[in-house]
């Protein structure tokens, strides 16, 4: 892909780790579904999220003010293991969670000015896999690729900047899937 950096790492967690971890974040993640305003109408968004992270990592997201809560021991574990991949640093993760087909997230960039230029994200999957799509904003070229349970994909460089990306939607049968994506929030001067 032009203008892009992705790392995919398939083999990132063994299956059994990540099993294991898909279980734990189930059950002890304060997960909520936020409402957007859309046209003035409260829309419930498709999938469930918690936000977790440092205290200086204060975020917009979608519109929508996302205070961290301090992280869990097994956030920590995987951001650690992020962080030795990718060679960078994280302080927020915000976390998905796909309950079935029916679930997905739009077409967007991680390009709030918080995350600042080429952001580095990495992007952890557990559960059903799903697409991802990336539509570049100029040419309209279009990537899938599918991310795997235990996957890794770094998304960095100028990404963000040349590329939306999208978990479209399903029509089949999917089961869950839990996806966390560390980045490094710029603490806002105040
Ligand atoms: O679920 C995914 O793989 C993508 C999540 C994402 O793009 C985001 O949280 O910004
Ligand atoms: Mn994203």
């Amino acid at each position: 892909m032009a203008d892009a950096e992705l790392t995919y790492v398939a083999d990132f967690l063994p299956a059994s780790e990540a099993d294991s971890l898909l279980a734990v974040l189930q059950g002890t993640l304060a997960w909520r579904q936020d409402s957007i305003r859309i046209y003035g109408r409260e829309v419930k968004i498709p999938r469930l999220q918690a936000w977790y992270g440092d205290m200086e990592a204060s975020y917009k997201y979608s519109g929508l003010d996302m205070h961290p809560i301090p992280w869990t021991q097994a956030l920590l574990d995987v951001k650690h293991a992020c962080e030795q991949q990718s060679n960078s640093k994280f302080n927020a993760v915000l976390a998905n969670y796909y309950r079935n087909g029916a679930d997905g997230m739009g077409w967007h960039s991680d390009d709030e000015p918080e995350l600042g230029s080429n952001p580095v994200i990495a992007s952890v999957s557990l559960g059903q896999s799903r697409n991802m799509d990336f539509r570049h904003r100029q040419s309209g070229e279009k990537y899938r690729i599918e991310l795997g349970h235990g996957s890794l994909l770094i998304m960095a460089g100028p990404t963000q900047q040349y590329w939306q990306h999208a978990v479209p939607k399903s029509r089949k049968a999917l089961n869950e899937r839990i996806n966390l994506t560390f980045r490094h929030i710029i603490p806002r001067a105040s």
